[in-house]
């Protein structure tokens, strides 16, 4: 492509045309004339780094000269989603390179599309991850971050014609990534294998084995209008040698390569796994492997940082504070057992004292089958010497237990560190409860189920003080003012405030409240809905070649594919109200509310249930869009390959969307948040976060159904015990089952293992909520006839989800777990 303004380019230009230009001819050796919009993302992402550098280095340095308490994050995931939108926009300086890049003939959307998302998560934990670095450099809190740099995310996506999913890996790095400073200079060696000796006094010794290279890269976090540029640091593997000479000389050449190869593939690949006990079980080396090499590099990396100061050790809990994101992190905890007994020379009391007070871990499910647990024989294998330590801690812990309720048996095995079996197994999250100094959930009734439930022993032990709730929250500036830039616009001349007022104290959107009664307003906050559903449409018919219809009511379900989840409720429901419009005459099909619905999400690659329901909606999505009869007051789309990205553009488009999980099952839920703060109503069950919305926006602008959690567990135990047929029990859906067994929706039989999860135990219970799922869509319909009043709701939601800044819960973890404050880097 031939852009003739950047051979114009001279001394006078302004600095970001400059600097542009100067990365397109010297970072990536290109002639101007013929860049293309992919070299002109890469020359504008470079010179933005150039502005991040300059602060990240004033923000690192500002934490050395003043030397606060810090704190870390430990997640195995980080969802980043695109970097150079973010970093305009928190620098505040989108419109100049908005300009800049015109001139010089490109647009800056073009630009920004094509970036590549960085991909390393699975969902919910790892963007809460994304949201929490954010807010923390936005409340410029001295938090960094820790994970690992995997060369391939979470898998690409694909639909095959039968309307499978198929995986293709994520090759993100593959055009390079300016968005990350290699640091060959930070580097540690971690072991792996070998073999321990006990050498009394709880100490011991590790030799031998296995050691391999991590390597820091980091990436830079700016604050939105703060100076502050946090850092996020992910692990690199290497071999130690690019050969073993040793056995290279032998002639041993295979083995070399081997060993080498081995080392890289630590960091290889982000396992694509979530809520699913597979990988436990059957003893994942090398997930084991990831996470002990993550913990221990950044371990190191943290205790390196803190010995610079000179203080004694000590002290480390004055100074450092590690939240860790989920059980994943928590060999950190015997970990810093070892370095504190082994190398520092403390005895256990002392040991034992520091890490109880550095650790806070946050659960983020209750399924039993999500919370991890490691096979004995196989951490003894990979890490021997952490073995032993996890044996101390156990028996010291369960000798207090003894002490509090002398002989009480079962209480001693359902909170020992060890599930005896074949083979035994490490309880990960018993090991991070009292290794902690706080244990968290992510939402009022998850912190209240963690408490009740899954660590009721460990209240009953340590006191309920210990256990306590943040709910979780969302970065307004990505999910808002980035992915909605014109809501974000109508808000700030509304509020009559800058932008970066309400966007830092989120609850300041109350405001709009009292423009619910104004029509004029309300008329834009329409006009804007339909444009994004416009730009959605867009994205479906470049795409997928397909045309979505704008004037129906946009209904969104986007997720990790999991039974709790109930895509397969939703879809359900859709066949519903295709045979109901069928039953319908062509004139009283035209009286009903015509509707899009949205499905996006990826299944695990084993979950074979999960994988089944998207085959489902693919096909019903073929058959009812096909349907002259009914196309035009119902269409289904599954849109393939959900990213960040995606979500971007799904959430400002949506009427409603739905979080329908099995009562007591979904933690908390983030994306509830970010439909709720685009003007999108929320359909869902009395569930996680859903909870905190309708006290929030009030319970007159939110959609529930279904049972209560208390019921959940009866309902379960009926339907072992006391089960009715379906046919009695719930006919509407008898009858929509019975006709994908019929062969509505093509292949038949291929269905059938998904319809018995539901004739069979039901254990997530569609039966039971079919009926009330189906009456609050009704009524979802029904409301959106009045569109006035609908509009009203739209803001009246928009104006009360202040809570749901992931600000708010950030500080709550700074000022409640971490005891860290915020450190002011001054502007120049
Ligand atoms: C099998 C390994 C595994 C198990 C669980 C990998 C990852 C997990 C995570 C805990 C799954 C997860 O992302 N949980 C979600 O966390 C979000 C942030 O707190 C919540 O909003 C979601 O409700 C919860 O499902």
């Amino acid at each position: 492509v031939w852009k003739s303004a950047l051979r114009d380019v001279d001394a006078d230009s302004p600095a970001i045309i400059k600097s542009i230009v100067n990365h397109v001819q010297t970072s990536l050796a290109r002639q101007a004339y013929n860049l293309d919009d992919l070299g002109a993302y890469q020359a504008a992402a470079l010179s933005v780094r150039d502005n991040l550098l300059v602060n990240w280095n004033e923000t690192q340095l500002s934490y050395t000269r003043k030397n606060p308490k810090r704190a870390y994050y430990l997640s195995l995931e980080f969802l980043m989603g695109r970097t150079l939108d973010n970093a305009l926009l928190n620098l505040g300086l989108k419109e100049q390179y908005r300009d800049s890049v015109k001139k010089l003939g490109f647009s800056v959307e073009d630009i920004l599309d094509k970036e590549r998302d960085a991909a390393l998560g699975n969902g919910g934990l790892g963007r809460l991850a994304a949201c929490y670095l954010d807010s923390g450099a936005s409340t410029e809190l001295p938090l960094w971050g820790y994970g690992l740099r995997y060369k391939y995310g979470i898998f690409q996506q694909l639909i095959s014609p039968e309307g499978n999913q198929l995986e293709a890996p994520d090759p993100w790095l593959e055009n390079s990534n300016p968005w990350e400073l290699p640091r060959l200079d930070v580097n540690y060696e971690i072991r792996f294998y070998g073999h321990a000796d006990r050498l009394g006094d709880g100490k011991g010794i590790w030799q031998g084995g296995q050691e391999v290279l991590a390597v820091a890269y980091d990436v830079m976090i700016p604050g939105y209008g703060t100076k502050t540029t946090n850092n996020l640091r992910l692990w690199e593997s290497k071999p130690k040698r690019g050969f073993d000479l040793n056995s290279f000389n032998a002639g041993n050449y295979e083995a070399a390569v081997a060993s080498s190869n081995s080392a890289d593939a630590i960091t290889s690949v982000l396992y694509p796994n979530d809520h699913t006990s597979c990988m436990y079980r059957i003893g994942k080396e090398l997930r084991l492997k990831q996470q002990y090499f993550w913990t221990a590099a950044s371990l190191a990396d943290i205790l390196r940082r803190f010995k610079q100061q000179g203080k004694p050790i000590r002290e480390l809990p004055d100074f450092v504070a590690i939240q860790l994101n989920d059980t994943h992190p928590t060999l950190a905890i015997p970990e810093l057992m070892r370095i504190l007994l082994d190398e520092e020379d403390l005895n256990w009391e002392q040991a034992w004292s520091i890490v109880t007070n550095v650790f806070f871990y946050t659960n983020h499910t209750v399924l039993p089958e999500a919370l991890e647990k490691w096979a004995v024989p196989l951490i003894e294998h990979v890490l021997p010497r952490h073995l032993q330590i996890i044996y101390d801690i156990n028996l010291f812990f369960l000798q207090a237990v003894e002490r509090k309720y002398p002989g009480d048996r079962e209480r001693l095995a359902r909170m020992s560190l060890i599930e005896e079996g074949q083979p035994k197994q490490v309880r990960m999250a018993n090991l991070a409860v009292i290794g902690s100094r706080k244990v968290n959930g992510v939402a009022e009734l998850h912190s209240d189920l963690v408490r009740t439930t899954i660590l009721k022993d460990f209240v009953d032990f340590e006191g309920v003080s210990k256990f306590s709730n943040v709910t979780n929250g969302i970065t307004p500036r990505r999910w808002l003012d980035q992915c909605n830039a014109e809501l974000s616009d109508l808000i700030t001349k509304t509020l009559k405030l800058e932008k970066e007022v309400w966007l830092k104290d989120l609850f300041k959107i109350k405001g709009l409240l009292e423009f619910t009664e104004d029509a004029a307003f309300r008329k834009e906050w329409w006009a804007i809905k339909q444009r994004n559903k416009e730009r959605l449409a867009h994205y479906v018919q470049t795409t997928l070649g397909l045309t979505v219809r704008t004037d129906a009511m946009f209904d969104v379900q986007i997720k990790r594919l999991h039974e709790y989840k109930r895509q397969t409720l939703n879809i359900l429901g859709v066949i519903h109200r295709y045979l109901t419009l069928k039953a319908l005459s062509p004139a009283e099909r035209k009286k009903t509310n015509p509707r899009v619905v949205f499905f996006a999400g990826k299944a695990a690659p084993a979950y074979y249930i999960a994988k089944l329901t998207i085959r489902l909606i693919v096909n019903v999505a073929r058959i009812v869009n096909a349907d002259p009869d009914t196309k035009d007051y119902l269409q289904v789309y599954f849109l393939p390959d959900y990213s960040v990205s995606l979500a971007e553009v799904l959430i400002p488009a949506s009427d409603i969307s739905q979080h329908i999980s099995t009562a007591g099952t979904e933690a908390s839920g983030t994306s509830n948040m970010k439909f709720c703060l685009n003007g999108g109503l929320l359909l869902g069950t009395v569930d996680g976060a859903n909870i905190e919305i309708a006290e929030e926006v009030g319970e007159s602008n939110v959609f529930f159904f279904g049972h209560l959690t208390p019921a959940v567990e009866d309902l379960r135990y009926q339907h072992l015990y006391h089960p009715v047929p379906l046919q009695e029990k719930c006919p509407a859906l008898h009858r929509v089952i019975e006709q994908i067994s019929a062969g509505l929706f093509n292949d038949a039989e291929v269905y059938e293992p998904l319809l018995n999860t539901i004739r069979q135990n039901d254990y997530y219970l569609l039966s039971d909520d079919f009926d009330s799922y189906i009456a609050a869509l009704a009524m979802v319909d029904e409301a959106y006839q009045d569109r006035d009043e609908w509009i009203k709701k739209s803001i009246r939601t928009t104006a009360q989800m202040g809570k749901f800044s992931s600000d708010r819960a950030i500080l709550e973890y700074a000022e409640s777990f971490w005891n860290v404050e915020p450190v002011t880097v001054k502007k120049k």
